[in-house]
């Protein structure tokens, strides 16, 4: 029996962090042996926002040794870099030509995004969504395991690989690119700021302390937990709309310590902060201590890294490439012999 096809990515953008790795990357360890599985860098989706050229590369690389760290295994999964296959450029613009703008317009990150960025809003931000529709699309994929934040840009690409179907697949009849579906976890789905458990973790936080990164050193880690925002309550309990912050902590526990979310209520309900906080200290450090040391082995080997991603772009250029070719001549395009 074929294996179904799982495709996401992370991008080379700031310090990866716990969000990143408990909403997505985490998963798609926990999941890889289930499915075919391809997972890229996603560098092109980096210059949507302002960024330093200087470090794009280092950060690429750096993105791809945190999946090898975090366990992504190369017998089941392939690891590439987006602008390594140029096919997603070239579906980018074809599938800009059947996208409503208005549909870009509604995207919640576009907006959130151009608010921040005032008047440098570039058309990449804007385009964002249909980029992302092309990086999974291309694949065939069947599953996109990401986080609660990427849910409309998913549904998006959905309907982007309807319209296209039915404009140029004969009303639908011929399915020439294939509707995914979302893999979305509940627990970790959505990680909270340290500084705000009603905001989102994020990269582009401009506070280090609103986020636990990856690599983070172990005191770092002390302070920004010491640090971090709590509530004036005794006794911890998940799911009090009251205590978004509360609630957020103790899933940091319960998904950094593995243990099930009924030991971590029983454990904790009678626990000041004082307690709490240097338990979920003592258990972050322990849960990134393996990540940190594989990364920094890989980073110093890059010709392993390289060969990999060698590896990683010739298998998933194969892929791209036939659907490029299936949506050119769908299109109407002259294919060169
Ligand atoms: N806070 C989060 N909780 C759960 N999952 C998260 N993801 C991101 N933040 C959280 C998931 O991580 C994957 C990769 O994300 P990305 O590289 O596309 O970056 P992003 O979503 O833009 O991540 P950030 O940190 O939030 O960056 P900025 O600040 O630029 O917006 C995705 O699967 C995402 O869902």
């Amino acid at each position: 029996m074929t294996r179904q096809r799982v495709l996401s990515g992370v991008q080379p953008t700031g310090n990866p962090h716990l969000g990143n790795y408990l909403g997505a990357i985490r998963n798609w360890v926990e999941n890889q042996s289930q499915y075919e599985n391809f997972f890229c860098v996603v560098d092109l989706h980096a210059i949507t926002v302002p960024h330093d050229p200087k470090i794009l590369a280092t950060d690429t690389y750096g993105i791809a040794a945190i999946y090898l760290a975090c366990g992504i295994d190369l017998t089941h999964s392939n690891i590439f870099v987006q602008s390594h296959v140029p096919a997603h450029s070239e579906l980018t613009w074809l599938l800009n030509c059947i996208t409503p703008l208005n549909w870009l317009q509604d995207m919640v990150q576009f907006k959130e995004k151009a608010i921040k960025q005032g008047e440098n809003v570039s058309t990449g931000l804007l385009d964002y969504p249909v980029l992302m529709a092309a990086d999974i699309l291309l694949y065939q994929a069947d599953k996109v395991p990401v986080g609660e934040d990427q849910k409309q840009h998913l549904e998006l690409t959905r309907d982007i690989a309807a319209r296209f179907n039915h404009l140029y697949g004969n009303k639908g009849k011929q399915r020439i690119l294939k509707q995914p579906d979302p893999l979305i976890r509940s627990e970790g789905a959505r990680v909270m700021s340290l500084t705000d458990g009603t905001k989102k973790m994020s990269k582009s936080d401009p506070s280090d302390q609103s986020r636990i990164n990856l690599l983070d050193t172990p005191e770092q880690i002390q302070q920004k937990i010491k640090k971090c925002k709590t509530d004036p309550h005794r006794g911890l309990v998940f799911d009090d709309a009251e205590r978004p912050e509360a609630n957020n902590l103790l899933t940091l526990y319960m998904l950094l310590s593995g243990q099930s979310k009924e030991a971590v209520a029983i454990e904790c309900q009678d626990m000041g902060w004082g307690q709490f906080k240097p338990l979920l200290t003592e258990t972050t450090i322990a849960a990134l201590q393996p990540i940190q040391e594989k990364y920094h082995a890989v980073m110093a080997d890059k010709g392993y890294l390289e060969s990999i991603l060698r590896q990683g772009r010739e298998q998933a250029a194969a892929i791209a490439n036939d659907t490029l070719l299936k949506v050119k001549s769908a299109l109407g395009y002259s294919i060169p012999l």
